[in-house]
């Protein structure tokens, strides 16, 4: 499809300008909703030309800063840009980018961290505040005025529709095959309107192949013809495969007792290089006619995909390699019958995880003996990420899998603690915890019991006898005993860690 024609409708065609012209309509100091979902469908030249308008008034004596709100991370084009030019106020609902992350760190923007299954119905709800501005990518505009989304589609169908002003890129990279791969659901409704969504199988398709627009608000389109921009994984270390190997052992075991069936349940794969190792371990297990119902779709799910383990995967976004991006963009039309791409709060839908009984893989940056887990804060305060769409599958999940290595940062840090410096996840929403060392099965256990499995088959042996003398210690002291605690004393490794670099003694 050449330039001109993925522009098919003449009326919007006329509405073609650089994007130094489209940033110049984007108000100061206003409310704008960006596409873009873990490095894939984000715009590329609009931010880019509004970081460098910022930073030329803020030198001119007029400075002025967003409130950006997006689908989940994008790229650097994006929050880098906007982030470097000190732009952004305030930004929701998730960041993966270094330079956002130090101004959060450093209380210069302010970070709202939300549930993604949340953020449209609150953007509906009324409780974020006007959208003066949509600014999303998409693959092309049919003759009908009909938006074909682009690598993502996150929370685009809401931005188009609550925003005063649209603003488009067109993106020539993305490839017309991905035409048809999107399941756009227009049945939503606010309380006491809402009914059940008709979804019964991740491979469903209950909505449009495109998004509505009303052509009377598009103020402007840029055309592009830009990649998009992910961090490479690194490949499956040892740590990597011995967690995916706890877990494939995990669900063979389940299988052999009728827990599971021998396809075993929709997968949800978070981000990350482990999450990616345990797709890849998949590959080689024993499971056949797999299906995904998750957020994204990273490596690993493509080559679960090509190898014929995995059928189908329905997702809301591709999180891919720049090798993998640049394979699967040159094979898009392979894919169409496999990959639905669908707005966030239909992937991340509480309604949909439960009903479908997806098995949740996750990362986290600590956990502790109870099985509370951290998925967003280091020492409690820093934020890493965010809690992404962790908690939607995890709390709704059928099994929901945590996994991490034992240690961080060289082995300072032991990721298993007395007490999480900062909860994501309580204990009732976490059911399975992996590490290298092994797996604690902590469905149906006790807080006690709990601890004992956390501590026998989770922790490095480095921090094994200081967290049982922990746990000795607290089961002879601790105020009450169903969740023994030494108050003083739980966010001490935290403590030591701040105060000299480790968590070792
Ligand atoms: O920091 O790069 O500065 O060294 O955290 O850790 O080991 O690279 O792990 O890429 O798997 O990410 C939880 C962050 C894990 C991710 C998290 C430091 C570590 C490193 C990253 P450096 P690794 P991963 C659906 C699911 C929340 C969102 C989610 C995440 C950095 O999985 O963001 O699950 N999850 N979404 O050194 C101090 C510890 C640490 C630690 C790790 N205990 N103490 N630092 N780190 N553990 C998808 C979406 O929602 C989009």
């Amino acid at each position: 499809m050449s330039a001109p024609e993925r522009i098919g409708n003449p009326a919007l065609r006329a509405k073609v300008m650089p994007a130094e012209a489209a940033a110049a309509l984007i108000a100061s100091n206003s409310t704008v909703g960006m596409s873009g979902f873990t490095g894939s469908g984000y715009p590329k030249a609009v931010p880019l030309a509004l970081a460098a308008r910022i930073e030329a008034e803020r030198a001119a004596g007029r400075p002025s800063r967003l409130r950006v709100w997006t689908g989940a991370s994008t790229g650097p084009e994006l929050d880098g840009a906007l982030a470097r030019a000190d732009g952004i106020e305030f930004r929701l609902p998730y960041n993966s980018d270094p330079l956002a992350r130090e101004r959060i760190n450093r209380g210069e923007m302010e970070y709202l961290d939300m549930h993604l299954s949340q953020v449209a119905p609150m953007a509906w709800e009324g409780f974020l505040g006007p959208l003066d501005t949509a600014v999303v990518e998409v693959t092309a505009i049919r003759p009908d005025g009909t938006l074909i989304p682009s690598s993502s589609v996150g929370n685009n169908k809401t931005w188009l529709e609550r925003a005063d002003q649209v603003i488009l890129e067109v993106n020539a990279w993305q490839n017309p095959a991905l035409e048809g791969m999107h399941d756009i659901y227009y049945r939503t409704a606010l309380p006491p309107n809402r009914v059940p969504i008709p979804l019964v199988r991740p491979d469903q398709r209950i909505g449009e192949p495109g998004f509505r627009v009303d052509p009377a608000k598009i103020v402007a389109i840029v055309e592009t013809d830009a990649p998009d921009r992910n961090a490479p994984f690194t490949p499956p270390d040892e740590t990597a495969r011995a967690i995916a190997g706890h877990l494939m052992e995990f669900f063979r075991h389940e299988v052999a007792r009728g827990r599971l069936p021998a396809s075993l349940l929709p997968l949800q794969s978070g981000v990350g290089n482990i999450a990616n190792a345990v797709l890849t371990g998949l590959k080689d297990g024993p499971f056949e006619n797999l299906t995904a119902y998750t957020e994204v779709i990273q490596d690993g799910m493509l080559e679960l995909l090509d190898s014929g383990r995995m059928l189908s995967a329905s997702a809301t976004a591709f999180s891919l390699s720049p090798d993998a991006a640049a394979a699967m963009n040159a094979r898009m039309a392979d894919y169409r019958d496999k990959i639905i791409l669908r707005p966030q709060e239909i992937s991340n839908h509480p309604e949909l995880i439960r009903r479908l009984g997806c098995i949740a893989m996750n990362g986290l940056i600590e956990a502790d003996i109870y099985g509370a887990v951290n998925s967003t804060h280091v020492m409690g305060s820093r934020i890493q990420n965010g809690i992404g769409g962790s908690g939607d599958f995890a709390r709704n999940a059928f099994i929901s899998v945590f996994m991490t290595p034992s240690t961080a940062k060289g082995g300072k840090i032991s990721a298993i603690v007395p007490m999480v410096s900062h909860v994501d996840h309580i204990t009732q929403d976490v059911q399975v915890i992996v590490t290298e060392q092994g797996l604690a099965d902590l469905r149906g256990l006790s807080p006690k019991q709990r601890a004992r499995a956390m501590i026998e088959n989770c922790a490095h042996p480095d921090f094994r006898p200081g967290l049982e003398d922990y746990f000795q210690r607290a089961l002879k002291e601790s105020y009450g005993l169903q969740t023994p605690v030494l108050l003083d004393e739980a966010l001490s490794w935290h403590r030591r860690y701040l105060e000299t670099g480790s968590m070792r003694v």
